[in-house]
């Protein structure tokens, strides 16, 4: 489904009165506004081909109508989000879950609806028909060579893939560790993981990037080869300087301060991006902001100041990218939320009083600092971002406009009831 134009412009045209008595007030309130807006329109955030269909537990899947069923059909979607909310320009995909055949197409149709590639995403976590050799004991890490050789390879080959789309990054996370104590010798599985690292390495093209994303359990139970971001920034140091680390935000332990783990990572130059999601638990691939809105802002905190104070890009200096799945909701809907969670933090952290809060924090005046953070955070923030869309074409309420058009009913007239799309 290509939306027209139109249909966005007649829903804005409804709301504008409204929005505008909103914005008005806040833009008031505002020092920065312009900057702020330019900035929120400049930011984009690359969207799973994996979160496109409704996701499962290994209990069970409840599959959705209208879905995805090829990759074509994929792209269709992010286009659908990216019209929406003018801030969905990437598709993120993972192989082989999607196999890019005619890549001139596919580079076509992503031209068409306003699509780049983001970075291409390796499999090496599950064993795939035909497949020679089993990862149940690891990939990368595995005691035989001849494994490690072949997930070697297919990292290369998702490399090649991204290259005929015009991928600038590959993000590599491995299910590798042990259950049990005594499965595996720690100093040898990180070697080896190094020496397999380091020939996918080599295989980079010039201008490309390799982000190793950590996470702390799951499936292995006992350890992890890749368990955290110590881990991470090791092989990424030792790697060189197109190795960095990825945080996804479900991959700590609880509680963990991840604002900081970011901090210490962009002081270091060594910070990815992101797979955002949110949890309560674990790996639990919620909706962005949904469990912890408060966290999603200090993230963003950390990451203005730190990448202001590199001069770093902040639309294109980082992997931004969500990493969600839901089995309650329709994804295009969880996905709208998702986006509009992590604008919502950005357009929060563009607007702290940083002049202030330093002073605070050079004075040890705890409840200053407190104050302004908490403040920032308390304003409410969406006619801002909402006026960032609507200046860039996009619909002023994205999930209000896809449910009131019945836009999901459409995608089920096109595709039918009985849909299911790869992924997780
Ligand atoms: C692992 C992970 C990783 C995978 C994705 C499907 O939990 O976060 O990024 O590629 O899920
Ligand atoms: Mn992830
Ligand atoms: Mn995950």
């Amino acid at each position: 489904m290509i939306l027209d134009k139109n249909r966005i412009a007649e829903f804005n045209g409804l709301h504008a009165a409204s929005h505008k008595r909103k914005f008005d007030f806040l833009a008031s309130e505002i020092n920065n506004v312009e900057d702020v807006l330019q900035k929120l329109i400049d930011f984009q955030v690359a969207i799973p081909s994996w979160a496109l269909g409704t996701g499962g537990t290994r209990f069970g899947r409840f599959a959705g109508a209208g879905e995805p069923g090829s990759l074509e059909q994929k792209l269709e979607d992010v286009g659908l989000l990216h019209a929406l909310n003018q801030s969905s320009g990437a598709i993120s995909l993972h192989i082989p879950w999607d196999i890019p055949e005619n890549y001139a197409a596919i580079k076509a149709q992503a031209a068409q609806l306003g699509l780049q590639f983001d970075a291409v995403n390796s499999n090496t976590f599950q064993d795939q028909k035909d497949q020679e050799l089993s990862y149940k004991f690891g990939s990368l890490q595995h005691v035989n060579k001849a494994v490690r050789k072949q997930a070697i390879e297919h990292n290369i080959e998702v490399i090649k893939h991204g290259v005929e789309l015009g991928s600038k990054s590959l993000t590599v996370w491995l299910s590798d560790g042990s259950c049990f104590p005594g499965q595996l010798n720690f100093r040898k599985a990180f070697q080896n993981t190094l020496e397999s690292l380091q020939e996918i390495y080599a295989a980079l093209p010039e201008d490309w990037k390799v982000f190793v994303e950590y996470k702390a359990f799951e499936p292995n139970f006992y350890s992890m080869t890749v368990g955290d971001w110590g881990q991470s920034l090791l092989y990424a140091t030792k790697l060189g300087p197109k190795a960095s680390t990825l945080v996804d935000l479900g991959h700590h332990l609880p509680n963990a301060n991840i604002e900081q783990i970011v901090s210490l990572l962009l002081m270091e130059g060594k910070l990815a991006g992101f797979h955002f999601n949110d949890s309560k638990y674990g790996d639990d691939d919620l909706t962005v902001g949904s469990i912890k809105p408060y966290q999603l802002f200090l993230i963003f905190n950390e990451l203005v100041e730190g990448m202001d104070a590199r001069g770093m890009n902040h639309a294109t200096d980082l992997g931004w990218m969500i990493d969600a799945s839901h089995n309650v909701k329709d994804p295009l809907e969880d996905l709208l939320q998702s986006v509009e969670a992590i604008m919502l933090a950005y357009a929060q952290a563009l607007t702290v009083d940083r002049v202030k809060l330093n002073a605070a924090q050079d004075a040890n005046d705890v409840v200053a600092a407190q104050e302004i953070l908490q403040n920032t955070f308390r304003t409410d923030l969406r006619p801002l971002v909402a006026e960032a869309r609507l200046r860039s074409g996009a619909a002023l309420y994205p999930l209000q406009f896809f449910r009131e058009q019945q836009l999901r009913a459409e995608l089920v007239k096109e595709r039918g009831t009985k849909t299911i799309a790869t992924g997780l």
